[in-house]
């Protein structure tokens, strides 16, 4: 995250911190950002998870209120092996802009049980398919990312940010993105670039606020650079695939509002 804040897990409570095992050094790495949608389910994004072996599930955990990276708090964190991947079967980067950007991510239950609800880990809930939000409306961030672009170390501390959300057609401009930008995918950003999403903020949450509640509308996809002028963060519209959520994960009416 650029130009935000370091946050408290309890305030992204839904928050998740996913990391892959190197078979060779045997070390936990970071990989991506996800968000709790149920007890068993971490949502994500598709370009987190290429598919090659050494993003096998089983080479992989979810951390989940965890406000430091590199240290562990047993008191509000817990760690869950991960059951299976399902990367969205349209997902693709073949022209550079990573369409349909979502992943899934079964959690490992422990005796039965997967996420037990607390103040520092709870599910976010999903917006009604037809919820749309206006240009302009406010919405937060949250990631381990880098805080400028061209670090090469993540965040030590969960950071958050505030962002606009842009209209289709001026980030569809040939100014911004021109035609990279599909109806899969949302831009946001600051008026003065300040605020953004960056590296290793991948496949975490945006959630806006409806009706005094968060919902998650975002998710952390791609972007040239970081807080770049006239190069806002894109994120994937999770409300096209409330369907496709559903039918992967079984959980009914999961965003029945
Ligand atoms: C990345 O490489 C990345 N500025 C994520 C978000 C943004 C740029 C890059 C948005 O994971």
């Amino acid at each position: 995250i650029v130009g935000g804040t370091v946050a408290t897990v309890e305030s992204h409570p839904w928050m998740a911190a996913i990391f892959w095992r190197s078979r060779h050094s045997k070390e936990n790495v970071f990989r991506c950002g996800g968000s709790l949608i149920s007890p068993c389910w971490v949502l994500s994004a598709a370009h987190c998870f290429p598919d090659s072996s050494h993003t096998k599930a089983c080479s992989l955990s979810v951390t989940l209120g965890k406000s430091a990276i590199n240290e562990t708090d047993d008191t509000k964190e817990q760690t869950f092996q991960v059951e299976k991947v399902i990367v969205h079967a349209e997902f693709d980067n073949s022209e550079g802009n990573f369409n349909n950007d979502i992943a899934l991510l079964k959690l490992k239950a422990i005796d039965g049980q997967c996420a037990e609800e607390s103040s520092s880990v709870r599910t976010v809930c999903l917006p009604p398919a037809r919820q749309a939000l206006n240009a302009g409306s406010s919405c937060e961030i949250a990631g381990y990312g880098r805080q400028k672009e061209g670090l090469w170390y993540n965040s030590r501390y969960l950071r958050e940010a505030t962002v606009n959300l842009l209209a289709h057609d001026v980030c569809s401009d040939k100014e911004y993105y021109g035609n990279l930008i599909t109806d899969n995918m949302f831009c946001a950003g600051t008026p003065d670039w300040s605020q953004d999403a960056c590296k290793g903020d991948s496949g975490g949450p945006m959630v806006c606020e409806v009706d005094n509640r968060m919902f998650l509308f975002g998710i952390v996809s791609w972007g040239e650079g970081c807080s770049r002028a006239l190069r806002p963060g894109v994120y994937t519209t999770v409300t096209n695939y409330n369907k496709w959520i559903e039918e992967n994960t079984g959980l009914s009416s999961i965003a029945s509002g």
